[in-house]
């Protein structure tokens, strides 16, 4: 297993040199945030996070993450285009030692949220998501400003996207997919890379749009689109684990034995009866998911890869980016290490 914790550059408020502080820590997983998606990055930015985590005793020899531009997703006339400059940031990542690209597909927006700093009744606050704030909300009509969605897009630009999603339907998102990944998983192949696609969060459409990377029968049908560990996962367990019906101990003992995932991102997450969440401090009994059974399933399956605690809460009065303050993150990562160190002399 290689620990590691995601940094957003130099404009991130957590310095490497904390960072290096916390027992364990091997990898930075980072990404260049200078240029739009569908770009490509420049060698000298690469370069550049690689020196100065370096510098500060870690590798960066993982990515997260080469956006996929909605072009590819909805594949649109500069789909093919596209694709070739990921191709050629795929090589560039490699070239400068990445071992690891992770990404998404996810239409339109990433994760979805309705609140981000929602407080517990000890004084910490994390990002939850309540179905009665998201009820009765619709993109086509209403000024949609949840939190972590893209700013950047205009209503008029939203409403667009989402219609162009409606029309494309689960199938055609599929096929869109399936194209990309046969142009890059064979380039990724060739540099020593594995791509990992992020499940959708939550998984399930919302809004009507498609979302596929949800459950084990679709995360089956992706594996097997190109069946090469170089096209693997990133199990991210507070994303599949907010739907009830996905087995997340089962799933990661499942694709950890086929090594098929190259990334962990671990994190708990506490399911209401409506199906809200919040998110939660690592622990077990702090939330839905068994982190001690992810954990040992991992290691009973000889898990190699990439893993990194995924959000943490605000804590201490630590102020900053929702989900990626230090303190949580690094309590997260000792809580894991002390998992796989018990789990893997027993
Ligand atoms: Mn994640």
């Amino acid at each position: 297993m290689k620990m590691s914790f995601r940094w957003y550059g130099e404009g991130d408020p957590i310095s490497l040199e904390y960072i290096r502080q916390i027992p364990g820590m091997r990898s930075i997983v980072s990404a260049v945030y200078d240029v739009k998606p569908g770009e490509v990055w420049p060698e000298e930015s690469i370069l550049k996070i690689k020196n100065a985590v370096e510098e500060n005793g870690m590798l960066f020899d993982i990515v997260e993450s080469v956006p996929v531009p909605e072009e590819i997703k909805l594949g649109g006339k500069n789909a093919d285009a596209l694709t070739e400059v990921y191709c050629e940031n795929i090589r560039r990542c490699a070239k400068y030692g990445v071992k690891c690209i992770t990404y998404n597909f996810m239409p339109v927006f990433d994760w979805t949220r309705t609140q981000l700093d929602k407080k517990a009744a000890d004084g910490s606050t994390s990002l939850v998501m309540y179905w009665d704030q998201m009820r009765g909300l619709d993109p086509l009509v209403d000024d949609i400003n949840l939190p972590g969605w893209d700013a950047s897009y205009t209503r008029d630009e939203v409403r667009e996207l989402i219609a162009a999603y409606g029309k494309l339907g689960e199938e055609g998102l599929w096929a869109n997919l399936e194209k990309f990944l046969k142009k890059i998983i064979p380039v990724a192949e060739e540099c020593g890379v594995r791509m990992a696609i992020h499940p959708d969060d939550p998984p399930y459409p919302i809004f009507g749009i498609p979302r596929i990377i949800t459950c084990e029968e679709n995360l089956d049908r992706f594996l097997k689109i190109v069946d090469s560990p170089a096209n693997s996962l990133c199990l991210c367990t507070g994303s599949l684990g907010c739907a009830a019906s996905n087995d997340v101990v089962k799933m990661v003992r499942k694709y950890s034995a086929m090594d098929r995932i190259a990334f962990m991102h671990i994190r708990n997450i506490k399911i209401m009866d409506d199906g809200s969440f919040e998110e939660r401090a690592h622990l077990s009994s702090c939330g839905s998911l068994d982190v001690a059974e992810i954990v040992k399933a991992l290691v009973e399956t000889g898990f190699d890869g990439y893993v990194r605690p995924d959000h943490g809460r605000m804590i201490w009065g630590e102020t900053g980016k929702p989900g990626y303050g230090l303190f949580d993150r690094a309590l997260g990562a000792t809580y894991i290490n002390g998992l796989f160190e018990a789990y893997s002399k027993m």
